[in-house]
C-alpha cells in the first residue's frame, strides 16, 4: 500500500473528514487519497487563510481539523495561522509535506519541527515508510487528546514509499481528571460561606456538559455567571449571565464582578484581558483557579487556592460536597421575593440584570454624523437585523470591542475568537471556516479596513463556496489601532493612514453582493438579502465615525 494511502485510510478512519489547504506538489497525493476516502476537501487561497479556517473549523467542530501545506513557503506562508492555533490550544494536524532527508539543497528545504516549535505547535513527522501510519496516529491522538496544533511533517521519499496496513494502533482514551477530595473539599467550604460568588468560566469550559455543571453548582451558591472572551454565550439564556469579564464588561457586570468575594476561574486562565489587569478582581476576594492542566494553575495570577480537574467533573465533585456543607442562613433567604435566596442572587438584582447588563443597555453619545456611522450604532442595528442563530467571528483591531460587546450570540459556538496572537488579517478566514462547519448558522465576520484588505484573497473562497455569510467592515481607511494609539501624543500618522479604498466594488468584483453603510438607513439592502439569503456572501461596508479610540484599547496597549 502507498504511504499517502495509508495516511488517508487511517486519518479518515480517525473522523478527519474535512481538510483545508493550498496544494502543490508535496501534498497533492496526500490530499486527494484523502478526498478519495471520502473527506471533503476546501481550497484556501492563501495558507494563512487555511490554517485560519481550519482552525475555527476545529473550535466548533470540536474535533481536530486538517491543514494540508505544500513544503517550504507552503508551511512558512501559513505560520501566522498556526501560531493562532497552537496558542488557542486547538486540536489541529498539520499535514506539512517536507523535502526528502537526502534533498539538502533543495530550494524548499526548511527546518520544519524547528518552525514548528517556534510557533508553539509541537512537531511530529513521518520517520519511515514501515511505520508511517504509527505516526500519523499518534499525531492525531495528541492534537486531539491534548488539543495541540501538531505540524506533521511529511518528507516526500516517506510518501512515495509503500507499506503494508498495520491497522490502527488502539485507543487508549484518557479519562477526564478527578479532583483530588481535599482541593475540591476547600472550595466546597469556600462556596458554602460565599455571599457574592461568581463563576468565570474560560475556554476550558467551553462545552455544554460544563455548562450544564457550572449552572447546577452556581444554583446551589447563589454564583452569577461570567466567561472570559474565548467562552462568550456559555452561559447565554441564563437570567445570571454576566456576559463576558475584562475589557469587554459592560459596566454593570464590571461592577459585580469586582465585588465578588469568591471568584472561581472554571478552566479560566484569569489572564489580563479577563481580568483587566487584575482591576477586576477586589483587594478581599478569594481566588479559586479549577484546570485540568496543572501547569495553567497560577500562570498568570496566583490563586488562594487551585484545584487540578476536569472542569465538569470538579463542578459535580463540588456540587455533591456541597450539598453537605453546613450553611450559614443567608441574607436573602428572609425575602420570599428572592429568587432562589442565596449567595449573590435576588430579585432585585435578576431585574438589574434583565435591564442594565447588555452593552446595549448603557447609554451613549451617538457621534454619527451625515457621512459616517457611530460604529455602536452601527452594531445595535446589526443585532436587531441579523438573526439571532449566528456565529460572529472578530478579526484584530481598535474596531474589535464592538461586534464583541454588541452583538450577541446564541451560545459558547456562537463566537469566534481568533485573538491569542493578536494577528490582523485572520477572520475573514475564521468566518469561512465557521461557515463550513456550522452551515446551520448564519456566519458573520466582522473585520477593520486593515485587516479585511490584508485577508482579502479569501473572498474567492466564500465566494467559490458559495457561502451565504455576512462580512461587515468597520472602515475608517485606517490602522485605527495605531492612529489612537500614537495619535494622542502627536506623532505622525502617514505610515497608518489610507486614501479611501471602496470595499463593496472590491467585493463586487470578487462576486459578492455588497453594500456600503453610512447610516442605519443604508442597512436596507442587507435585510432584504436576508430575507432572501443567496448562496453567496454580502459584505457591508460601514463607514465609521472614528474621531477617537475604542475605550477597551487602552486596555489593550497597556498589554503591549
Ligand atoms: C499581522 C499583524 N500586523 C500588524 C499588527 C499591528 N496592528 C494591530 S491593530 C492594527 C490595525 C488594524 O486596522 P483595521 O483592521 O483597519 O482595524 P482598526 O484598528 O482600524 O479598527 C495593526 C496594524 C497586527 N496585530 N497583526
Ligand atoms: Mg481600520
Amino acid at each position: 500500500m502507498l504511504v499517502t494511502e495509508a495516511l488517508a485510510t487511517a486519518l479518515t478512519g480517525l473522523g478527519a473528514d474535512t481538510v483545508f489547504g493550498v496544494v502543490g506538489s508535496g501534498n497533492f497525493h496526500v490530499t486527494n487519497a484523502l478526498i478519495a476516502h471520502g473527506a471533503r476537501y476546501v481550497a484556501a487561497r492563501h495558507e494563512c487563510g487555511a490554517a485560519s479556517m481550519a482552525d475555527a473549523w476545529a473550535r466548533l467542530a470540536g474535533r481536530p481539523g486538517l491543514l494540508s501545506l505544500h513544503q517550504g513557503p507552503g508551511i512558512t506562508n501559513a505560520l501566522t495561522g498556526i501560531t493562532e492555533a497552537a496558542k488557542s490550544r486547538t486540536p489541529l494536524l498539520v499535514l506539512a509535506a517536507d523535502v526528502s532527508a537526502g534533498a539538502v539543497t533543495s530550494n524548499f528545504r526548511i527546518d520544519v519541527a524547528a518552525i514548528a516549535a517556534a510557533t508553539g505547535a509541537t512537531p511530529a513527522r513521518l520517520h519511515s515508510a514501515g511505520f508511517a501510519v504509527d505516526d500519523a496516529v499518534r499525531a492525531y491522538r495528541i492534537a486531539r487528546d491534548e488539543r495541540r496544533t501538531v505540524v506533521l511533517a511529511l518528507p516526500l521519499d516517506v510518501q512515495a514509499g509503500e507499506c503494508t496496513w498495520p491497522g490502527v494502533p488502539a485507543e487508549r482514551p484518557a479519562a477526564p481528571l478527578e479532583p483530588a477530595a481535599g482541593p475540591a473539599g476547600q472550595l466546597a467550604a469556600l462556596l458554602a460561606g460565599a455571599v457574592r460568588p461568581v463563576f468565570l468560566a474560560g475556554r476550558g469550559a467551553r462545552s455544554g456538559s460544563a455548562r450544564a455543571a457550572l449552572e447546577r453548582l452556581a444554583d446551589s451558591c447563589g454564583a452569577l455567571l461570567a466567561t472570559s472572551a474565548a467562552a462568550k454565550g456559555l452561559f447565554r439564556g441564563s437570567p445570571w449571565d454576566l456576559d463576558v469579564s475584562g475589557g469587554f464588561a459592560s459596566p454593570l457586570a464590571a461592577e459585580l464582578i469586582g465585588a465578588a468575594d469568591v471568584l472561581v476561574g472554571w478552566g479560566c486562565s484569569l489572564n489580563m484581558w479577563t481580568t483587566r489587569h487584575g482591576h477586576l478582581v477586589g483587594q478581599d476576594t478569594t481566588v479559586v483557579q479549577v484546570d485540568c492542566e496543572s501547569d495553567a494553575i497560577g500562570r498568570h495570577r496566583p490563586p488562594h487556592l487551585g484545584v487540578v480537574g476536569d472542569v465538569t467533573l470538579t463542578a459535580d465533585a463540588v456540587a455533591t460536597l456541597l450539598a453537605s456543607e453546613p450553611r450559614a442562613p443567608l441574607a436573602g433567604q428572609v425575602d420570599p421575593e428572592d429568587l432562589p435566596g442565596t449567595g449573590y442572587r435576588s430579585a432585585a438584582l435578576r431585574d438589574r440584570l434583565a435591564t442594565g447588563i447588555r452593552w446595549r443597555d448603557v447609554p451613549f453619545d451617538d457621534t454619527s454624523d451625515r457621512d459616517r456611522i457611530d460604529p455602536r450604532s452601527l452594531t445595535i442595528a446589526l443585532d436587531d437585523v441579523l438573526p439571532a442563530e449566528r456565529i460572529v467571528a472578530v478579526d484584530s483591531g481598535n474596531f474589535m470591542g464592538y461586534p464583541s460587546m454588541f452583538l450577541s450570540v446564541p451560545d459558547q459556538d456562537g463566537f469566534c475568537f481568533t485573538q491569542a496572537y493578536q494577528s490582523i488579517g485572520l477572520g475573514l478566514a475564521s468566518a469561512i471556516g465557521s461557515a463550513v462547519a456550522r452551515p446551520d448558522r448564519l456566519t458573520v465576520a466582522t473585520l477593520g479596513d486593515g485587516g479585511a484588505l490584508m485577508g482579502i484573497s479569501e473572498l474567492e473562497t466564500a465566494v467559490r463556496l458559495a457561502l451565504p455569510m455576512v462580512i461587515v467592515v468597520y472602515d475608517d481607511q485606517a490602522y485605527g489601532a495605531e492612529v489612537h494609539h500614537f495619535g494622542p501624543d502627536g506623532h505622525p500618522l502617514d505610515t497608518v493612514r489610507f486614501p479611501p479604498a471602496d470595499l463593496a466594488a472590491i467585493a463586487g468584483g470578487f462576486g459578492c453582493d455588497a453594500v456600503t453603510v453610512r447610516s442605519v438607513a443604508d442597512l436596507e439592502p442587507l435585510r432584504a438579502w436576508l430575507e432572501a439569503r443567496p448562496p453567496r456572501p454580502i459584505l457591508v461596508d460601514a463607514q465609521v465615525t472614528a474621531d477617537r479610540g475604542a475605550w477597551w484599547l487602552e486596555e489593550a496597549f497597556r498589554g503591549h
